[in-house]
């Protein structure tokens, strides 16, 4: 039997900006409904399971900062909380707000279709569901669409399967096992020395290396989270004013890289990387800009690279020979020693694939791998995934898959020309990945709070961007990335990680400056998007 509801808002997701898109939607006296796929809400965190996650953004920064009582009564334990820690929290913030009253669990949109005599969309799903809403917020995620290549024999193999990105929510005890784990993107460099800690046998296929940084977590101490704390608007005030809203206590240096002397550019980089984590490319200025700059931090964690793991025929092939940084810097805890283990390989398989995977593993070239359970730590189709999945329909039954194929085109990465009524929370074309998700995620929610409380005080009923600013804002998307090192990378920021899709750089860097337009978009009424209506 179907039903159909009538809001103001179908928000679609409840991760961490569906949960802020539904409080602030009541807010503003909207009536809202949020649709998710999983059980409870947490987004990203509520699917990745795998052992060792962990945000690689400091705890005291991924948090929302909405809310004063919220940010003071929480108490982070560690400096990089892992994801038990993080969904605690999510599902804290659903209860103290009251947001699950306005979710549905366990739903998955299949379709969504604007109606230009009503203005407003029909939102359609599994299980025979229907909303109609008049306006539509896709907060789906940027690393939500989970993906396993399509390795020939996939169905063959009778042993266990698991995706990093849907870890089953029991856990997993390896003891004993002959366990393959392909990819070494971070959620493969976070769970491996885990899954080795427990296996009989684990074996590591890599294409790429990846460049990783030691996490050098540990517990908070109550006098530094007292110190943030006494000031936290401050804190959040000072993070925002940084290219990817994180990280004030250590920010970018202006010095460059090609300039300072070499002994002093090791000093630099050896203390950066006893400071652990993401703030190792903010060593120098220049390092995403110069490829030579670029090749100095490399090099230097090529050296880190060698002098952790035993055997130097390993070590070479853990040490990338890519730029550092144009893929997502890892983040690790004793990933690199895990090499130094008897029970563990790795196998290279840059220029001879994995062909297929058969009855009792997997196989490269003339080498069979048997295995009790297979990891595809393998990623997933980012930033538009999730979106294509649905079937959206805009003005004239134009569909995203086809106003996309191309690659996605935005403005602001808010709203799409062909799409009225419709924003995306941390869309391409706005800095989202690059940054704290959380910051993004706050920012374009508040940003689309004001737009429909601006909407209804004014008397419009329809809003889409124009093809003038959307075809500008795409071009400065991409002259903005041209400028960079990101494009020289084969990255899931590119897309260039699932075949057939489009290589387009999807995410902004700078975030302030980011900000700076989407305020002064709001201050001129709008500005780049058409207007409809009866205004007073
Ligand atoms: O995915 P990935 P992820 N044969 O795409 C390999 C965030 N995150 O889940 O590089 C063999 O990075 C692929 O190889 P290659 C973070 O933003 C954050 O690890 O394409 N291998 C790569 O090694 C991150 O960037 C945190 O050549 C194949 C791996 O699979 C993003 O999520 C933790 C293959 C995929 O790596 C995604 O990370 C975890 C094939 N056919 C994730 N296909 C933290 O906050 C793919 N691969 C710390």
């Amino acid at each position: 039997m179907s039903e159909r509801a009538e809001v103001d808002v179908v928000i679609v997701g409840a991760g961490f900006a569906g949960m802020f898109m539904l409080h602030r939607a009541r807010g503003i006296g909207l009536s809202a409904r949020v649709i998710e796929a999983a059980g409870g809400v947490g987004g990203t965190w509520y699917w990745n399971r795998y052992p060792g996650a962990r945000c690689d953004v400091e705890s005291m920064e991924y948090s929302y900062q909405f809310s004063e009582e919220l940010q003071q009564e929480w108490e982070w334990t560690e400096r990089y909380a892992t994801q038990p820690e993080i969904l605690e929290y999510a599902n804290h913030v659903a209860d103290r707000f009251d947001l699950r009253r306005d979710m549905q669990f366990d739903t998955r949109v299949r379709s969504a279709t604007y109606d230009e005599q009503s203005d407003r969309w029909t939102i359609r799903t599994d299980g025979g569901g229907e909303l109609s809403a008049q306006f539509l917020v896709m907060a789906t995620g940027c690393l939500s669409s989970a993906r396993v290549p399509d390795f020939p024999g996939l169905e063959r193999f009778e042993g266990e399967t698991y995706h990093t990105g849907k870890w089953p929510h029991d856990g997993v005890d390896f003891a004993g096992r002959r366990v393959g784990v392909i990819g070494t993107g971070s959620s493969a460099i976070q769970s491996i020395p885990i899954i080795a800690s427990q296996a009989r046998e684990l074996t590591v296929f890599q294409r790429t290396a990846s460049y990783s940084v030691p996490a050098n977590n540990g517990p908070i101490s109550e006098d530094e989270k007292q110190a943030i704390k006494r000031d936290y608007a401050a804190f959040r005030a000072q993070n925002s004013l940084m290219p990817t809203a994180i990280g004030s206590r250590l920010p970018i240096a202006d010095s460059l890289a090609t300039t300072v002397a070499p002994e002093e550019r090791e000093r630099i980089y050896e203390e950066r990387w006893e400071h652990g984590g993401l703030p190792f490319l903010g060593a120098f200025l220049d390092l995403l800009f110069d490829p030579n700059a670029n090749e100095t931090a490399a090099e230097f964690v090529r050296a880190k690279i060698h002098g952790i793991v035993k055997d130097p025929e390993v070590a070479e092939r853990l040490s990338p020979k890519t730029v550092i940084g144009c893929k997502r810097l890892c983040v690790d805890t004793g990933y690199f020693e895990t090499y130094n283990r008897d029970n563990v390989e790795l196998v290279d398989v840059s220029e001879t694939p994995i062909d297929e995977i058969t009855r009792h593993g997997l196989r490269v070239g003339d080498r069979e791998f048997e295995f009790d359970s297979i990891v595809f730590a393998t990623g997933f189709d980012a930033m538009t995934g999730a979106l294509l999945k649905i079937d959206i329909r805009g003005r004239d039954g134009l569909s995203l898959r086809d106003a996309w194929a191309a690659g996605p085109h935005t403005y602001l990465g808010l709203g799409s020309v062909g799409f009225p009524n419709l924003f995306t929370i941390s869309g391409p074309g706005s800095p989202s990945v690059l940054t704290n998700m959380i910051v993004s995620i706050e920012q374009h929610v508040n940003w689309i709070t004001d737009c429909i409380e601006y909407l209804r005080d004014n008397g419009y009923r329809r809003i889409e961007a124009t093809p003038e600013a959307q075809d500008a804002w795409v071009a400065h998307v991409n002259a903005v990335a041209d400028f960079t090192l990101f494009p020289k990378c084969n990255s899931w920021y590119l897309g260039a990680n699932v075949p057939g899709k489009p290589r387009v750089f999807m995410p902004l860097l700078g975030y302030p400056m980011y900000v700076d337009k989407c305020n002064e978009v709001a201050a001129k009424g709008y500005e780049g998007f058409a207007l409809t209506g009866n205004p007073a």
